[in-house]
């Protein structure tokens, strides 16, 4: 890193240097924003960022992976369509001086080694080691909770994205070989050691997932317009998290079938992220395995973002035998599958599941080994 650093910039004195993580969702899907639980754990695949101050106020950024550059004079950051890498640094620029935090300048420069459109989270894994990077260079005081509500910012409100903060979170607070259970209402975490002899292993579609933040706002709309319906018959209800089935229910006659479908995912799949933190915590993978089953046909059916290719990987790692739950993870529409197993049948699966895809599709799937 360092020396990308003197490449670009001449010297690598005082420079701060700060990494995060990509992460995988283990189950929870489509419940960060609105304020349920998720489950997602961090990979080993991860973003750095070098930065040094400048003493003006422009900010010079370089992406070594993309062999880019970008700059931009602090409080005047404008969306870049361009170089839509830079505008990650840029929301938590933005987000970090909303909040008051006192920046200066900066020469700053980006690696890593998360693959992108993957639903990996390579976009958290940047917010966060900027804002990390930034926190150490000026020295100021900021919480990894309040560090992952930075990340999430820039993503709301720079990029426009109306995302939860799943993937900040796990980025800033997460642990290797564990998953981390949030409530995204309370902030409320903890890490669970992820059983002894078993491992996850996502596997890419080969289908670049466009994050179409059209289609992934509707569903945040759609899930607004069920929690207006249950308002109607319980008044207490603030986001889908607050719902059971029963108000479900009740509130059905006062929503269209699509916003029914929509929450019956979101209050399930909350269910379901606390009976697969259960199970893990009791050493029962056979139980995660078949939540994540669940997951995955109820994020088909009701929540509408799979695709036939997604659906393959799934019902192929169904017939193996030997996985013991696979869906899709991040957002959907393309992307990876998330699939859980005996580390014992890791090769196995790395040897039979991508050449039969690639023969069944055409397409090359990639493997990451989490
Ligand atoms: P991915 O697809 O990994 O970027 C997105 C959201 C998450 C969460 C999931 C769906 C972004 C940056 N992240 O994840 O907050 O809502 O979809 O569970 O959009």
């Amino acid at each position: 890193m360092l020396g990308i650093f003197e490449k670009i910039y001449g010297r690598t004195d005082e420079v701060a240097v700060a990494s995060a993580p990509g992460r995988v969702n283990i189950i929870g899907e489509h419940t960060d924003y609105n304020e349920g639980f998720v489950l997602p754990t961090p990979i080993s695949q991860q973003v750095f960022v070098a930065c040094r101050k400048r003493g003006d106020s422009e900010v010079r950024l370089y992406a070594k992976d993309y062999g880019e550059s970008y700059t931009f004079t602090l409080g005047r950051q404008v969306f870049s369509e361009e170089r839509r890498w830079a505008n990650y640094v840029m929301g938590v620029v933005d987000a970090m001086q909303r909040k008051g935090l006192h920046l200066g300048g900066v020469d700053l420069v980006i690696k890593g080694d998360v693959p992108q459109a993957a639903g990996l989270s390579s976009s958290a894994a940047l917010e966060v080691a900027t804002a990390r990077a930034l926190v150490e260079l000026f020295d100021l005081k900021v919480t990894p909770v309040q560090l992952a509500y930075l990340g999430k910012s820039a993503e709301n409100d720079f990029i426009g994205l109306q995302s939860g903060v799943m993937d900040q979170f796990c980025a800033s607070l997460g642990k290797l070989g564990h998953a981390l259970l949030i409530d995204c209402k309370t902030n409320k975490h903890r890490n669970v050691k992820i059983p002894e002899g078993y491992s996850f292993v996502a596997i890419h579609t080969g289908i670049r997932r466009k994050l179409d933040s059209s289609a992934y706002n509707e569903r945040v709309q759609q899930c607004r317009a069920g929690v207006m319906a249950l308002q109607r018959v319980n008044p207490k209800i603030q986001s889908l998290r607050d719902a059971s089935l029963t108000d479900l229910v009740k509130a059905s006659a006062g929503m269209s079938e699509v916003v029914y479908k929509r929450c019956r995912h979101v209050v399930l799949e909350n269910e379901r992220v606390l009976s697969a933190t259960a199970a893990l915590e009791i050493n029962f993978p056979a139980k995660v395995g078949a939540l994540m089953f669940e997951s995955h046909k109820s994020l088909r059916e009701d929540y509408d973002v799979s695709c036939p290719e997604l659906d393959a990987l799934v019902d192929k790692a169904f017939k193996t035998g030997y996985v013991l739950g696979a869906r899709l993870t991040g957002a959907g529409w393309g992307g990876c599958t998330i699939n859980l197993m005996p580390k014992s049948y890791v090769a196995e699966f790395v040897e039979e599941v991508p050449a039969w895809y690639a023969r069944a599709t055409g397409l090359v799937p990639e493997v990451y080994p989490v």
